[in-house]
């Protein structure tokens, strides 16, 4: 989605020349962008913003994206937000190698979509097991902060705001609930059932060759075998073709957290395992 220069409050940035992406290492479209920047060969440039240190509730950056989140990318001054639609709009920019093929447009589209649907019960499950509520938890002053900002975004009211304070809200007050585990996982376990039947047909998720589907889809797929989910027993045709996408440059090198996030992942898993707390467990898998 591409905003409107005047739901831009940080002007400067209107002003950037070439292609610019805001984004953290950790997040998850983030990384579906940088891998699909990089299948493109395409060169950015790179502005860090922390979303472990609520970077993204500053007033500089909400008045680049007013729904706070990453990644947004800049295009010659103009700004998009949303990963999968930033995907299609860099298909659209820089056709080659072609990842997103012309005659499946509008079913890709939907796909892409379905993805995007999921993502808070990605996070969800990210939050439950794989970083530690101590580590996730916003601070009450960034939030305050959050709260009453009224950035535009397309002139209107943007209603994305409301979900995100619910959601850490909720995850300040009990964390992520076991119903919520359950719901998630059920989700996923339905989706990757389809995926499933898909890769029975064609080696890749957009079809003979890889594609955009592959990257948006690889994300969750990565973070979910992060948080335990059984791919393997499950659905065994994602997990191989996970493992195929997982030893590429392009893929590995963007997914791997921090030595200090896996040791505190493993930590708090082992604990799980011993409690019976697992995601396996959780949602009865
Ligand atoms: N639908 C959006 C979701 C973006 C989103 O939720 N980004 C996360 C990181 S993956 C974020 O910025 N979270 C903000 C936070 O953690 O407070 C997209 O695909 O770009």
């Amino acid at each position: 989605m591409r905003l409107l220069d005047s739901d831009v409050t940080t002007k400067e940035v209107l002003g950037w020349q070439g292609l610019h992406l805001i984004h953290f290492e950790g997040s998850a479209c983030s990384q579906k962008t940088r891998i699909f920047l990089a299948l493109k060969g395409i060169d950015w440039q790179s502005h860090h913003l922390d979303l472990s240190r609520q970077q993204n509730y500053e007033p500089w950056f909400l008045g680049v994206n007013p729904r706070g989140l990453v990644p947004v990318l800049i295009h010659d001054g103009a700004v998009h937000i949303e990963s999968n639609d930033i995907l299609v709009y860099l298909e659209k920019k820089f056709p080659q190698p072609a990842l997103l093929p012309a005659g499946q447009h509008s079913d890709i589209l939907d796909a892409l979509r379905n993805e995007d649907d999921l993502h808070l019960n990605l996070r969800a499950l990210t939050m439950r097991f794989v970083i530690p509520k101590f580590l996730a938890q916003k601070k009450p002053d960034a939030m305050t902060a959050y709260e009453p900002s009224d950035g535009a975004v397309l002139g209107n009211r943007d209603s994305r705001k409301t979900v995100e304070l619910a959601f850490w809200r909720d995850h300040a007050k009990h964390g992520v609930t076991d119903h919520q585990v359950r719901e998630s996982a059920q989700a996923f376990k339905q989706a990757y059932g389809l995926l499933e039947q898909q890769l029975a047909q064609h080696p890749y998720l957009t079809g003979a060759d890889l594609g955009v589907l592959d990257v948006a889809w690889f994300i969750d797929t990565e973070r979910l075998t992060a948080a335990g989910y059984p791919f393997q027993r499950l659905h065994p045709k994602v997990f191989a073709w996970h493992q195929s996408l997982a030893v590429r440059p392009e893929f590995s090198k963007e997914v791997r957290p921090p030595a200090f996030l896996r040791l505190v992942t493993a930590l708090m898993q082992t604990v799980q395992r011993l409690k019976g707390t697992t995601l396996e467990h959780v949602a009865e898998l």
